[in-house]
C-alpha cells in the first residue's frame, strides 16, 4: 500500500495556485517539468515511428502534467498510459472496462507496489478521409470510460481540451510527433542522452480530482501495442533491460527486470506557514521532489508562482540543533518595509543558496535547483543569518530541514517582498 505523503491540505493549496505554468502544446519547452525516466533501449517498433524517449512530470496548478516524449506510428497502434493515483487499484489488469479491445490486457501482471487506477489509450491514423488522433480514458475494474475520437479535427498533431463523463474539469492533451532523433532503432541499449534530448512528443493534463488523487505518490506506465492490445513493443516506461526486443505476449512485467512504471513523488511535507497572495494575485509556492536518501544526494527545489516581473530570489533553508525549534516571524521587516507573508523557518540556522552573482532572477516565475546534499549552503555550527551562506555543510540521514524562498515583489512597491510556503524535508 502506497503512502500518502501529503495531507489533503496540500492537495487543496495546489489546487487553488493561479497562474498555469506548463502549456499543453505536445513539447516539454519551458514547462519546467522533471524528468522522471529515460529510455533504456533502442525500438523494436520503428526508430521515429514508435518510440518512447524519456517522461516528464510536473504536479502543480491543480492537475498532473504528463510528457512522454517521443513518436506513435499512424497505424491506429496504441500508446498506453496505466496511472495509480489514489487506493486501491489492480496489480494484475482487469478485463474492464475493455474499451477499444483493451479487454485484451486481461491478467497482464504488473511490478509490484504498482496498482493503477486508470488506463489511457491513444492511438492515431488515417480513417479513410482524414488522419484521426483518439484518446480514451478509462477506469479499471468498473465499466466507466470515456472515449474521444478525431480531437484535433483531421490534423496529424495539435492540443485539445476535452470533457464529458468521468472527466470533470477537462482532459488536457496534445501530440506532436516531429521527434526525428531520440533512440534508434533494434534493441541494443538506447543513448540516453539522445533520449534525453527529445522535447516532444504526448503531452497531458490530468486534473486530480478525476484521478482520485489525494497527495501521495503517482506511479505511472507508458507502452507502446499493437492495434489490438496483445503484441507489446520493446518501449516501456520504466524501460526494459538493454537488448530486450518486443515483448509481444508476455503477461509478467515481474519477469522482466526492473520496474515498467515510474513514480512520481513529492518528498516534502509543508510547514504551518501564513502564505499570502503576492502582487500576481496568487501565492508562490515551493516543492521538493527526487529522493529523500541523503546519500543518493538528489533532491531538486522547485519554487514557482513567482512574480514574473523582475524577480530577485533567494532561496533559505534551515536546519535545527539539538534543543533548538521552528519558530515564525511575521512580516519581517526588510530593507524598512515590512514583508508580506512570514519566516516560518527560523529557530535554527539559516543557510543561503546562491545563485551565480548572490541573486537569481526567476525566468516566467520559477524555478529550480538541485540542491547538493553534500554541501548544503548552511553552517551547522557557525554564525549565519543575517550573513547566511558561508559554510556548508553535508546533510546526514535522520535530519529534517527546512527551505523557504523569498523573493521581491517590486509591482507591489519599491521594496516591497514577500515569501512562498516553507517545506521540510526528513532524510533517511
Ligand atoms: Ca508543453
Ligand atoms: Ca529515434
Ligand atoms: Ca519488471
Amino acid at each position: 500500500m502506497r503512502q500518502s505523503l501529503l495531507p489533503p491540505l496540500v492537495a487543496a493549496a495546489l489546487s487553488s495556485l493561479a497562474g498555469a505554468q506548463v502549456t499543453v502544446d505536445g513539447s516539454t519547452a519551458g514547462d519546467g517539468y522533471t524528468r522522471y525516466s529515460t529510455q533504456t533501449v533502442n525500438t523494436q517498433f520503428g526508430d521515429n515511428q514508435s518510440e518512447l524517449n524519456a517522461a516528464y512530470a510536473r504536479v502543480t496548478d491543480g492537475k498532473l502534467y504528463l510528457a512522454i516524449t517521443g513518436n506513435l506510428e499512424a497505424n491506429f497502434n496504441k500508446f498506453e498510459l496505466f496511472i495509480d493515483a489514489r487506493s486501491g487499484g489492480y496489480n494484475t489488469i482487469p478485463s474492464s472496462p475493455g474499451n477499444d479491445g483493451s479487454w485484451q490486457l486481461q491478467g497482464l501482471v504488473l511490478d509490484s507496489g504498482f496498482n493503477p487506477d486508470f488506463l489511457v489509450i491513444c492511438r492515431r491514423g488515417w480513417n479513410g478521409s482524414s488522419s484521426v488522433f483518439d484518446i480514451d480514458f478509462g477506469e479499471l475494474g468498473t465499466s466507466n470510460y470515456d472515449s474521444f475520437g478525431n480531437i484535433f479535427g483531421g490534423a496529424d498533431f495539435g492540443q485539445t481540451t476535452t470533457s464529458s463523463g468521468s472527466i470533470t474539469s477537462g482532459l488536457e492533451v496534445a501530440y506532436n510527433g516531429s521527434n526525428s532523433a531520440g533512440v534508434s532503432g533494434g534493441t541494443g541499449a538506447a543513448d540516453t542522452a539522445a533520449a534525453e534530448a527529445v522535447t516532444t512528443g504526448f503531452e497531458f493534463g490530468f486534473d486530480l480530482d478525476d484521478l482520485g488523487w489525494t497527495g501521495g505518490d503517482i506511479l505511472v506506465s507508458a507502452f507502446v501495442n499493437s492495434v489490438d492490445h496483445t503484441f507489446f513493443s520493446n518501449q516501456f516506461l520504466g524501460g526494459l533491460p538493454a537488448g530486450t526486443g518486443n515483448l509481444g505476449g508476455t503477461r509478467d512485467l515481474t519477469a522482466i527486470g526492473g520496474d515498467q512504471h515510474f513514480v512520481i513523488a513529492r518528498v516534502d511535507a509543508q510547514v504551518a506557514c501564513s502564505v499570502t497572495n503576492h502582487s500576481g494575485g496568487f501565492p508562490a509556492q515551493l516543492a521538493a521532489f527526487g529522493s529523500k536518501v541523503a546519500s543518493e544526494n538528489d533532491l531538486g527545489l522547485r519554487v514557482t508562482g513567482l512574480p514574473t516581473t523582475g524577480t530577485t530570489a533567494y532561496l533559505f533553508n534551515s536546519f535545527l540543533a539539538s534543543g533548538q525549534s521552528l519558530s515564525t516571524v511575521s512580516s519581517p521587516s526588510i530593507g524598512g518595509i515590512a514583508a508580506g507573508g512570514d519566516v516560518c523557518i527560523a529557530g535554527g540556522t539559516f543557510g543561503r543558496h546562491v545563485f551565480g552573482g548572490d541573486v537569481f532572477m526567476g525566468n516566467g516565475g520559477a524555478f529550480e535547483i538541485t540542491a547538493d546534499l553534500t554541501a548544503l549552503p548552511s553552517p551547522r555550527d557557525g554564525v549565519s543569518y543575517p550573513s547566511p551562506g558561508h559554510y556548508s555543510t553535508a546533510v546526514l540521514a535522520g535530519e529534517t530541514w527546512y527551505w523557504q524562498c523569498w523573493f521581491r515583489d517590486p509591482t507591489s512597491g519599491v521594496g516591497h517582498s514577500n515569501f512562498t510556503e516553507a517545506i521540510s524535508v526528513t532524510f533517511q
